[in-house]
């Protein structure tokens, strides 16, 4: 068995967990709140601006060999903020003022150390684990959401064949450095797996719940 289906198989329950969270069944169904799906854009549009600066130091750690798939994702990040300004335009969810919510912090924290302090591949795996989770939590979205839907173009981001595709050589890639890793880093390596798909349904959960941090007043942040 591959490294990456091993992750997945022992991770099973937390991976179905995340993928049945109410906010992605929600979306699917069209009865998400304005509000609660703002809490998520707001907070994610900041998740991303943290991945650039995230990517760079992955990219500094990277094999000459990976080094344009992760900088034409750089590309793809900046497009992404678009994406989202151009959302919220439309929708009219306000995006100023932005400040992370605990859990938004805590994810960009952890991401952060991990690329900074871990090997390459160490890093790559909290790469993978983020971006497969949100692959397959979209294409839960895209098999119920109404094609018209204000938030269709998010499922087409993270749910359609270009994504796929990156998603899809991450994972080779994954189980080429797994298998140069010896047992402590590949040990590692499942553990920051982990770490982040508890941060994906901690992310999913935040924007049901509250926007701020604990002992704050949703209503009077502060
Ligand atoms: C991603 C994201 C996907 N935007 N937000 C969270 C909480 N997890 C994963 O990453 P990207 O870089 O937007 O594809």
């Amino acid at each position: 068995m591959s490294f990456t289906d091993s992750l997945l198989e022992r991770n099973a329950a937390l991976w179905e967990r995340m993928l049945d969270h109410p906010f992605l069944l929600q979306t699917r169904d069209g009865v998400i709140s304005d509000k609660d799906f703002s809490t998520w854009m707001r907070q994610d549009y900041l998740f991303v601006e943290a991945a650039i600066p995230m990517m760079g130091i992955l990219i500094a750690k990277a094999p000459p060999a990976h080094r344009k798939v992760l900088t034409d994702a750089v590309g793809a990040l900046f497009d992404e903020l678009a994406l989202f300004q151009e959302r919220a335009a439309a929708a009219g969810v306000d995006m100023k003022n932005l400040t992370p919510s605990f859990t938004c912090h805590a994810y960009i924290q952890y991401l952060m150390a991990a690329v900074y302090q871990g090997s390459y591949a160490e890093g790559f795996t909290v790469l993978y684990a983020g971006e497969k989770a949100y692959h397959e939590s979209w294409k839960v979205v895209q098999a119920g959401l109404d094609p018209a839907s204000k938030w269709t173009p998010f499922v087409q981001n993270w749910a359609g064949d270009a994504f796929a595709g990156y998603v899809a050589f991450l994972e080779q890639e994954m189980n080429v450095l797994a298998e140069a890793a010896g047992p402590d880093e590949r040990n590692r390596m499942a553990e920051l797996f982990e770490y982040s798909v508890r941060y994906e349904i901690a992310f999913w959960e935040m924007a049901l719940t509250a926007t701020t941090w604990p002992g704050m007043d949703r209503n009077d942040p502060r």
